[in-house]
């Protein structure tokens, strides 16, 4: 209980004394999706996750892999595509605006035209503008073995021809940004997974970041 107390107080401190840090949480609250409570609660989860093996402010791939997969070695392309898409400033590492910028476009009230953006970034793997066939061939055949589900090349084959055939809209074999907004907009459950409802519930997933936390969501007014 005492440590408790003691650990309270130097979180406390430590907001105290780091007003810098305050003011980039309200700068990402009034960029995103996310309020300053639920900034500080997603703070709270990036620090464990940056610290969980090189212990500084910023996420490694080997430590996205561990909080995804709890195994740090662990290949997935998804999960590889998630990193790259995650580090916005390319540099190798997630640092935490990159965190909230990417997290805030997975939340319930994001917008749908930025999850399909993101979503087209994720799967132009080659980062060409446009996802060709290799590159939807390669998360497709990802995604089933991921699933455990047996599929023929034939039937991946079909799926590829099926999904080009109807994105693909000028003919010229590759599905550029406009061509995939369409596509969505005719197959929404696409995006499903690019919603995460307990992003609404973040402060109550870490609620001691909202018991520290000194500024009040009505106090930001930027
Ligand atoms: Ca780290
Ligand atoms: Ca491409
Ligand atoms: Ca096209």
């Amino acid at each position: 209980m005492r440590n408790m107390f003691i650990t309270e107080c130097c979180c406390f401190l430590k907001r105290l004394i780091n007003p810098g840090r305050i003011i980039q949480h309200a700068l990402l609250a009034s960029e995103t999706s996310f309020s300053i409570n639920e900034i500080e609660a997603l703070y709270d989860l990036f620090e464990r996750l940056s610290h969980a093996i090189i212990e500084d402010d910023r996420i490694h791939k080997e430590e996205f892999r561990l909080a995804l997969f709890s195994n740090s070695s662990m290949q997935n392309l998804f999960a590889d595509r998630l990193f790259d898409t995650f580090d916005i400033k390319k540099n190798g590492v997630i640092e935490f605006d990159d965190f909230v910028r990417s997290l805030s476009i997975f939340h319930p009230d994001a917008p749908e035209s930025d999850k399909i953006e993101f979503m087209f970034r994720l799967y132009d793997l080659r980062h060409t503008g446009f996802i060709e066939r290799i590159e939807l061939k390669k998360m497709v055949l990802a995604l089933v073995s991921e699933m455990n589900v047996d599929l023929s090349d034939d039937a991946v084959e079909l799926i590829l021809d099926k999904t080009i055939l109807d994105a693909d809209l000028n003919g010229d074999g590759k599905i550029d940004l406009e061509e995939w907004k369409t596509y969505i907009s005719k197959n929404p459950s696409i995006l499903k997974n690019m919603t995460l409802p307990l992003l609404r519930e973040i402060t109550q997933a870490f609620p001691n970041f909202v018991l520290n936390t000194q500024v009040r969501d009505l106090e930001v007014v930027l």
